[in-house]
């Protein structure tokens, strides 16, 4: 890997002339003598360091363009990418803080308020889009000819209110006043068709007549490295019709009719995919997986020339990472690219496509393994429907091959699912498309090959493989946490910074009582932070010295938050009954905060969210307690909040039902800022309590494989629950409506779910949790006891960096393949 900076970072010069841009734009945008408006100053902000981001972005490229036959350009294809805030990311990388700040003084105006008031870039989900958003991070860091690519969605995940404590969903307008970050690249645009026929020529050869054409142009947010003057760019696709107005129909005072196509191109920037409960939602969101995937490939295709290489060379120059499935178009594009408009034959255009493609997988949940109807392709992509029969048509006889006389086993691999009313299954497609197929965990790699694609790692057996994520330290401790990253830096010295695994050198000073002793501090302030914002918002205060216990992560059943509730609503009860505490020992305060958002068609998570608010009511109004508990749900849950509750959590709750959660990164953003973990034996918690030590974890429940013969023997929910008496007082509370007073049957539904299926086994694992909180709890009333534990977590989250995880793609998944054997090809396409 090269890592070779281009440049350092700003230079004294290059800080003052930033500076001189920066007073130059404020001045633009401010009216004489008044004090610049929060947006004004980040706009001018932005324009500053764009022009200098702008200028290592063509150093990179010209740098990248002569990259020799050892490295390959790496184009990671994402439907999401949840960027979060940008500023405060560039003045960190281009060492602005300082000047800038000196600047602002001198207009009264607080460089905090200036961050709070730039939007989140939300174009994400959850997990799979800040992990996309950490990994550019780690591209530029790490030097790698890179491009990130997705679509520009004029509103990006909805904005989450509650009124009654129910979710009500808003659209995130977040180009509202502009997108100061956004670089526009006029020269550089393609046409994306949709529809039509497709027809055969006298040689053979297919044409595609596409009835609509979209045109896709760029824009461009560039990613700093921050050790030198490599950056990484994410390019957005916007799409235009070709003819944006029909200028005839206007004529004739049509005005809708004369703008309906302009209309429909916009229809496909409008949103993020917030549900797919409608057939037209999910037609709209194929074309939007179609559009990136063409309008990137094209782009790839179109360098990698301009670069003056030969075609044959493309798959060993470039690779195509897809990000889940939602971009696994993309082999049958770039067959069809090859192919039709570069006239290669089908083997070697195939050569070509295995060589670049590789796939990561993000879940194992069946409901979300994408199918696409084949009437939906017939419509939308009919050319591309040829090619992936096609593509079946070879791995089918090649299976028949392998394994004769095994027809289920054909009908069970093929990429088209005959049993269900003929669909493409996108996983099939990438799995066979791809040189690497990867997980994200070790016991989701593992579970991966085992389940899902159990036949394919028959087949394939050398094409699946694991690479643990990883979180940028940059954003989730440099600057997410400024106190225990100066901390860090005079307990260990600023190595850590740079290379992650510095961290270990803490294991040996975990013992140091006045190390834990500023540890604590620096989390206090943290805590007192976030204790402002929470009476300033909700209106609700609590005990900064109590523990505070968060979980915050897009609301699913299999993420459990409703175990957590259960917990809640326990030690309420237990409280009361015993106001004393266990042994007479007292309670261990604590607020327990929730955060999330849930799918907008999805009602058994949004019967959560409204759930933890009645029980957070109730709560927090009961004197009894002496504010010893408290509940607080936060609304609106994305990436700049996570970075203000995450620097003050103690204690970090993961406890999905072993084998649900593919890996988790929360979970490592939480350690690596100094908490502690509850969570079960799943996901990337299992490495982490591997690397910490897993006495210095808490760990319960039950484990996957106990998790998967539990369910093979018969899980007898009820049963359970009537062996605990506690558990049965919790359910029936909430059941019965003692937190939903006005309508005492709200969760009566919930609740019988539990008792009858329980399909992510809280009931099994609630003993084992509660008695394990109870061991926080312990531990947390020691607070020598307690430093010490953070401390050796601290040292142990060395390996969870982006950065490694990066460069373990760069050397095992996105290293140039072998020259490919001269091929003699005569056939043309067909
Ligand atoms: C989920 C949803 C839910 C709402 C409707 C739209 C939509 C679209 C896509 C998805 C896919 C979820 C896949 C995902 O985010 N997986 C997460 O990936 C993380 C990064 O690898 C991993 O840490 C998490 O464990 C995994 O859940």
């Amino acid at each position: 890997m090269d890592t070779a900076p281009a440049s350092a970072p700003a230079s004294a010069p290059a800080t003052d002339a930033l500076v001189a841009l920066f007073r130059r734009a404020l001045a633009v945008h401010t009216a004489e003598g008044r004090q610049p408006p929060a947006r004004a100053v980040l706009q001018a902000a932005a324009e500053a360091c764009r022009g200098l981001l702008a200028e290592r972005w063509a150093t990179t490229q010209a740098k990248d363009a002569k990259r020799g036959a050892g490295q390959r350009r790496v184009h990671y294809l994402s439907m999401e990418f949840l960027m979060g805030r940008a500023l405060r990311n560039a003045i960190a990388a281009l060492r602005l803080e300082p000047a800038l700040k000196e600047e602002l003084a001198r207009h009264g105006v607080s460089l905090a308020d200036v961050l709070e008031a730039e939007p989140d870039a939300a174009l994400g989900n959850g997990g799979l889009g800040r992990l996309a958003a950490c990994f550019l991070d780690s591209f530029a860091e790490l030097g790698l000819p890179t491009f990130g690519y997705g679509l520009r969605y004029r509103y990006g995940m909805f904005a989450q209110g509650l009124q009654d404590g129910m979710q009500v969903e808003r659209p995130d307008d977040w180009q509202r006043e502009g997108t100061p970050w956004d670089v526009e690249r006029p020269g550089i645009g393609f046409v994306v068709g949709f529809g039509g026929r497709v027809e055969a020529e006298a040689d053979g050869t297919r044409r595609w007549l596409p009835a609509e054409r979209l045109r896709a142009r760029a824009f461009d947010f560039i990613v700093p490295a921050h050790g030198h003057g490599h950056v990484a760019t994410l390019r957005q696709w916007e799409a235009r019709a070709e003819q944006p107005i029909d200028f005839a129909a206007f004529c004739r005072g049509e005005h809708a009719a004369a703008g309906a196509a302009q209309l429909a191109a916009d229809t496909l920037n409008w949103v993020l995919y917030p549900d797919d409960s409608t057939e037209e939602g999910r037609l709209l969101r194929l074309k939007q997986e179609a559009f990136l995937v063409s309008a990137s490939l094209q782009d790839l295709v179109a360098r990698h020339l301009a670069e003056g290489r030969p075609l044959s060379e493309l798959g060993r120059a470039n690779a195509i990472h897809l990000n889940d499935t939602h971009p696994a178009l993309a082999p049958a594009e770039l067959m069809r690219l090859l192919l039709d408009e570069h006239g290669l034959g089908w083997d070697e255009a195939w050569a070509i496509t295995r060589q670049a493609v590789a796939y990561t997988n993000h879940t194992l949940m069946p409901e979300a393994l994408e199918t696409w109807p084949v009437w939906m392709f017939e419509r939308l992509l009919p050319r591309h429907l040829e090619i992936i029969y096609r593509i079946n048509h070879a791995f089918l006889s090649e299976v028949r091959e392998r394994v004769p006389g095994d027809e289920a086993l054909v009908r069970r691999v093929s990429i088209i699912d005959e049993e269900h009313g003929r669909r493409v299954r996108m996983a099939a497609l990438a799995v066979v498309a791809s040189q690497r197929v990867n997980g994200v965990a070790k016991l989701h790699s593992q579970l991966m090959v085992e389940t899902i694609f159990a036949d394919y790692a028959r087949l394939f057996p050398g094409r699946f493989t694991n690479v643990t994520n990883g979180v940028t330290p940059r954003r989730w401790l440099q600057q997410c946490n400024p106190g225990l990253s100066a901390l860090l830096d005079s307990a260990i010295g600023d190595e850590w910074r740079r290379d992650l695994s510095a961290l270990s050198a803490l294991r040996g000073k975990a013992g140091d009582p006045a190390l834990g002793q500023r540890l604590a501090s620096v989390k206090r302030a943290s805590k007192q932070a976030l204790a402002a914002r929470i009476q300033r918002e909700l209106g609700i205060a609590v005990d900064t010295d109590s523990l505070f216990d968060v979980q915050i992560k897009r609301i699913h059943e299999y993420k459990r938050q409703l175990l957590n509730l259960l917990h809640v609503v326990h030690r309420y009860q237990a409280m009361l009954a015993n106001p004393e505490g266990p042994e007479g020992r007292g309670w261990t305060p604590r607020t327990v905060i929730l955060a999330g958002k849930a799918a907008s068609a999805y009602a058994a998570a949004k019967q959560i969210v409204r759930l933890a608010h009645d029980i957070g009511r109730v709560i927090n109004a009961d004197p009894r307690l002496e504010g010893r508990l408290k509940l607080v749900f936060l609304p609106n849950y994305g990436v700049s909040l996570a970075e203000a509750i995450i620097p003050a959590a103690d204690l970090s709750e993961q406890i999905s039902t072993a084998g649900t959660e593919a890996s988790g990164t929360g979970n490592m953003k939480f350690a690596m800022n100094g908490a502690l973990t509850i969570g079960t034996w799943d996901g990337a918690t299992i490495e982490m309590a591997q690397h910490i030590g897993e006495a210095d974890v808490f760990v319960f429940g039950l484990r996957a494989d106990a998790v998967a013969t539990l369910k093979a023997t018969g899980y007898d929910p009820r049963w359970v629950a009537a062996q605990q008496p506690a558990l049965m007082t919790v359910l029936e509370a909430i059941g019965n409506g003692a937190f939903s007073p006005g309508e005492p049957g709200r969760y009566r539904a919930l609740v019988d779910g539990l008792l009858n299926r329980d399909p992510y086994l809280l009931l099994a694992d609630f003993a084992d949790y509660v008695a394990t909180q109870s061991r926080v709890d312990a531990l947390y009333r020691d607070p020598v006891a307690w430093n010490a534990a953070v401390l050796r977590n601290l040292a142990g989250m060395g390996f969870f960096s982006a950065d490694r995880t990066v460069a373990e793609y760069a050397a095992h998944i996105w290293s140039p393949p072998p020259a490919m054997p001269p091929r003699a090809d005569p056939q043309r396409n067909a």
